[in-house]
């Protein structure tokens, strides 16, 4: 076994130094291999956010495992380079022929997705439960698979990666392209990894999509056959769970957990399973704020409420401006609650073609501006759109 394949990832208490490590970019990485003892990367990375790593390569310590996502208590997660011969094979002529037909709305073929989940799961795995993202970013809630709408969504927002995206979760189920929807995502992801962040939501999850439609849409685009759902399934324990926008806004899809008073909680969950039916793992995909102070028992059965005590209480233990999140309809697309700790935005237009709901994203601008973009469900007879209105916003 060669190891000059493998890049170390360290994990150390300092967050700092943990975020940095997880946000290396590809240009950075040389094919050989890093050893040091954890801290000593540590302190270097941290010391120059402009260091090189061949600075870094004159250490002679192999006395691990390389493999995916290993975890190793004295050395930190590895997590595996591509080699460049498996670098080449990542055809971006493909990728974007792909993501032109999924905007046409045409479902790729089985051994397409095969590919597709394969290399968005080698760069997802890579990626923290507490995913670092920078402003300028657009910040969106549920879309559910309401294909339209999400086209719509990009002409409003602009397309990646004119633009950076966040979303909050809940791509599958109740709409009827959750398929075409989760698709395009996907394949923007690996095409511009850097310039869209795609978090878990409770309907990314092997349970609800049986229930809430996904899975039969599968079933019914791919003939009959499951290998393209379990395919999808197996890639959602990838996503990462939450997201810190320059360590001011926290997003995630549900809401707050009793399990969780700081973000490094958060960190160290593994994730990489089925969305679980109790405990922090589900909280923070399940949960809702609530007008009520303290934690609640869920109207959902699932998760918690949380009241404006505690959402304040936790921005201000993690030095947070904001707690951004979806999973609730909310009638003009966005919800501010709490006194503005906490704003919900939902992406899904005339939810289930019949609610009736605008729809917005948020764009979060350097400086903390924030812009609402509403906009109402995609025309379904060639009926022009309106224009959308900008509600201007701010805090800090
Ligand atoms: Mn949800």
């Amino acid at each position: 076994m060669e190891y000059n394949n493998y890049l170390i990832y360290c994990i150390s208490e300092e967050e700092a130094g943990f975020n940095f490590a997880h946000n290396l970019q590809p240009a950075h990485y040389k094919p050989q291999l890093w050893c040091a003892s954890a801290s000593r990367l540590m302190w270097q990375l941290v010391e120059s956010s402009n260091c090189d790593l061949q600075d870094f390569s004159n250490c002679d310590d192999t006395s691990f495992t390389p493999g995916r996502s290993e975890y190793s208590p004295e050395l930190g997660l590895l997590g595996r380079m591509p080699d460049p011969d498996e670098k080449d094979k990542i055809n971006v002529k493909e990728l974007d022929q792909w993501i032109e037909q999924l905007y046409d709305r045409k479902h790729l073929a089985e051994p397409q997705v095969k590919s597709l989940c394969e290399k968005a799961k080698e760069i997802l795995s890579k990626e923290s439960n507490v995913q670092e993202v920078k402003c300028p970013v657009t910040i969106c809630g549920d879309v559910h698979g309401q294909f339209k709408d999400v086209k719509e969504l990009f002409e409003i927002g602009g397309t990646c990666p004119n633009t950076n995206y966040l979303f909050m979760g809940d791509y599958v189920d109740r709409g009827h392209y959750s398929v075409e929807t989760v698709s395009l995502l996907l394949a923007l992801k690996v095409r511009y990894n850097n310039r869209i962040t795609i978090l878990r939501g409770n309907h990314e999850s092997r349970q609800i999509t049986q229930v809430y439609g996904f899975y039969d849409e599968c079933l019914r685009k791919y003939s009959g056959n499951p290998n393209v759902w379990k395919r999808f399934t197996e890639l959602f324990d990838f996503l990462p769970t939450t997201a810190l926008v320059d360590n001011q806004v926290f997003a995630l899809h549900g809401g707050l957990s009793p399990a969780i008073d700081k973000l490094d909680s958060i960190r160290y969950l593994d994730r990489f399973q089925e969305v679980p039916h109790e405990g922090p793992g589900c909280d923070l995909l399940w949960s809702d704020p609530d007008d009520r102070d303290g934690w609640g028992i869920s109207p959902r059965g699932v998760g918690y409420t949380f009241g404006q005590d505690i959402s304040e209480t936790f921005n201000h233990t993690n030095g947070l401006t904001l707690i951004s999140r979806a999973h609730q309809l909310v009638m003009e697309g966005y919800n501010w609650c709490h006194e503005k700790s906490v704003v919900t935005v939902f992406s899904a237009p005339n939810y289930c073609y019949r609610c009736g709901n605008q729809a917005a994203i948020m764009e979060l601008e350097e400086g903390f501006k924030l812009n609402f973009l509403q906009y109402d469900a995609a025309p379904r007879s060639g009926v022009p759109t309106k224009v959308p209105y900008r509600t201007p916003d701010y805090f800090l």
